[in-house]
C-alpha cells in the first residue's frame, strides 16, 4: 500500500449494542477504499451483540462495556470514554447504540460525535420510529445522520435518505428498507468528515468552509453518492 494512503487514514470508534449491520457497512467502506479510514475499537454495551463478531472477525479490538443496575449514567459514561481515548480515534460513531449519553461525555467529543438515526429529523425522535411513521400514515420515511449533542436525537443534521412508505408496509419491511439506506448513507457521511469537508461550527455544519442551509437530503430515487 502507497504511503500516502497509510497516513491518511482516520481513526473510528464504532459504538453499538446488537446487530451491527451499520458497523460492517463501514467496514466494508474501509476494506473496499470508499472510506480513507479504520476503525480502531468497536465497544458494546450489550455482551452479546452480534456486531462484536463482526468487529472480532474484522481483527478490531472489542469491549462489552455493560451497565449493571447500580452503575450510574457518569461512572458509565467516565468509564467508556477512557475506554474509547486509549483507542485514539478521531471520529466517535454511535451505530445502533441504544444508551443515552450524559451531557458530559457528548461535551467532550463534540463535533467528532455522530449518530444514524432511523427517521427523518427532526421528525420522530427517540425510539420505535417505523412504527411511529407507520401510525401517523407517512408517505416518506428515513434516515439521519447528525452530530451527537446534550438534546437527544436533536443535534445538527448532516445528511438524510429517503424512502417511501409502501401501502402493505409492516414495522419490519419499512426498517429494511431504512437500513439499507442508512448502509450507504453513514458510510458517505464519515467520509466527509475523514476528508475534513464537514466541521461542526458552534451549531451550525460547515461544508468546504460554506455553511449548510439544511442537511444533504437524498431523495427516494437518489443514489447515495
Ligand atoms: N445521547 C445524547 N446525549 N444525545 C443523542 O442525540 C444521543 C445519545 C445517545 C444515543 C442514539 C438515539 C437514536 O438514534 C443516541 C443519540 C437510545 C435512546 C433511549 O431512549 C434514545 C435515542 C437513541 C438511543 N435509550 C434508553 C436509555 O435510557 C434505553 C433503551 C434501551 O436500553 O433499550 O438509555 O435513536
Ligand atoms: C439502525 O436502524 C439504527 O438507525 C437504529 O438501530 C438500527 C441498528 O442496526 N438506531 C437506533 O434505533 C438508535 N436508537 P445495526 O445494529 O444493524 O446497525
Amino acid at each position: 500500500m502507497a504511503a500516502a494512503e497509510t497516513v491518511l487514514r482516520t481513526k473510528l470508534a464504532v459504538l453499538i449494542s446488537g446487530e451491527g449491520s451499520n458497523l460492517q457497512a463501514i467496514l466494508d467502506a474501509c476494506a473496499s477504499g470508499t472510506l480513507p479510514a479504520e476503525v480502531c475499537v468497536v465497544i458494546s454495551n450489550r455482551a452479546g451483540a452480534h456486531g462484536l463478531r463482526r468487529a472480532a472477525a474484522a481483527q478490531v479490538p472489542i469491549h462489552a462495556l455493560l451497565a449493571t443496575s447500580g452503575t450510574a449514567r457518569e461512572d458509565y459514561d467516565a468509564t467508556l470514554r477512557i475506554l474509547i481515548e486509549r483507542h485514539a480515534p478521531e471520529l466517535i460513531l454511535l451505530a445502533g447504540f441504544m444508551r443515552v449519553l450524559s451531557d458530559e461525555f457528548v461535551r467532550h467529543f463534540r463535533g467528532r460525535l455522530l449518530n444514524i438515526h432511523p427517521a427523518l429529523l427532526p421528525k420522530y425522535r427517540g425510539l420505535h420510529t417505523h412504527r411511529r411513521a407507520l401510525a401517523a400514515g407517512e408517505h416518506e420515511h428515513g434516515c439521519s445522520v447528525h452530530f451527537v449533542t446534550e438534546e437527544l436525537d436533536g443535534g445538527p443534521v448532516i445528511a438524510q435518505a429517503k424512502v417511501p412508505v409502501k401501502p402493505d408496509d409492516s414495522e419490519t419491511s419499512l426498517a429494511a428498507r431504512v437500513r439499507e439506506r442508512e448502509h450507504a448513507l453513514y458510510p458517505l457521511v464519515v467520509r466527509w468528515l475523514a476528508e475534513g469537508r464537514i466541521k461542526l461550527d458552534g451549531s451550525r455544519i460547515l461544508f468546504d468552509g460554506q455553511p449548510m442551509a439544511g442537511p444533504r437530503v437524498f431523495g427516494v430515487n437518489e443514489d447515495i453518492a
